[in-house]
């Protein structure tokens, strides 16, 4: 198997089912990525090992997923010079505005690209992964632009089949 180019990394093994969407975007584009849960308050010296050794053995950037008070993508970020894309998860008594804001109010200095609760913005970062490594890959952009032009005819398809199924 490929070294990861990608590494997601969340904060317990609930938030699997929802990452599950990065790792599917990652896969279809056949981006090489490692999943590992790690937390920011339950094991903070690994998370902190994981994320300062993760250049060294040849990631790109990381995806860092959490819920709650959801300090791990900064955590990461401070610990390594990749860049870091965020997801906050939803859930919770607060239904992930408490990870949307810990995850995006990122103090100057220590930048995550935040994407949007749950599994939207868990696709949107494997895509956002994406675009990022095929500023470096032609072939990978290439693949990028067909996903785009794929995703534009489905619409006009569903528009179609609306139209057909009013038609009187
Ligand atoms: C965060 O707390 C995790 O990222 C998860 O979203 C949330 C709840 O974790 P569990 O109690 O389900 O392990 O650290």
């Amino acid at each position: 198997m490929s070294e990861p180019v990608v590494l997601i990394v969340m904060g317990s093994d609930s938030d699997l089912p929802t990452m599950e969407a990065a790792a599917t975007i990652l896969t279809s584009f056949g981006v090489p990525f490692e999943m590992r849960i790690s937390s920011a308050h339950r094991s903070p010296k690994r998370t902190a090992q994981l994320a300062s050794d993760a250049a060294g053995r040849g990631v790109q950037l990381i995806i860092a997923a959490a819920g709650m008070a959801a300090h791990l993508a900064g955590v990461i970020a401070a610990e390594t010079l990749l860049p870091v894309i965020g997801v906050p998860m939803g859930g919770g008594a607060l239904s992930g505005m408490d990870a949307l804001y810990a995850t995006v109010q990122m103090p100057g200095g220590i930048p995550v690209a935040t994407m949007a609760i749950g599994t939207a913005g868990a696709k949107n970062a494997g895509l956002f992964a994406v675009q990022i490594l095929s500023l470096a890959d032609p072939a990978l952009r290439a693949k990028f632009a067909a996903y785009r032009e794929q995703m534009a005819v489905e619409v006009e398809q569903k528009d179609a089949a609306l139209q057909a199924a009013r038609r009187p």
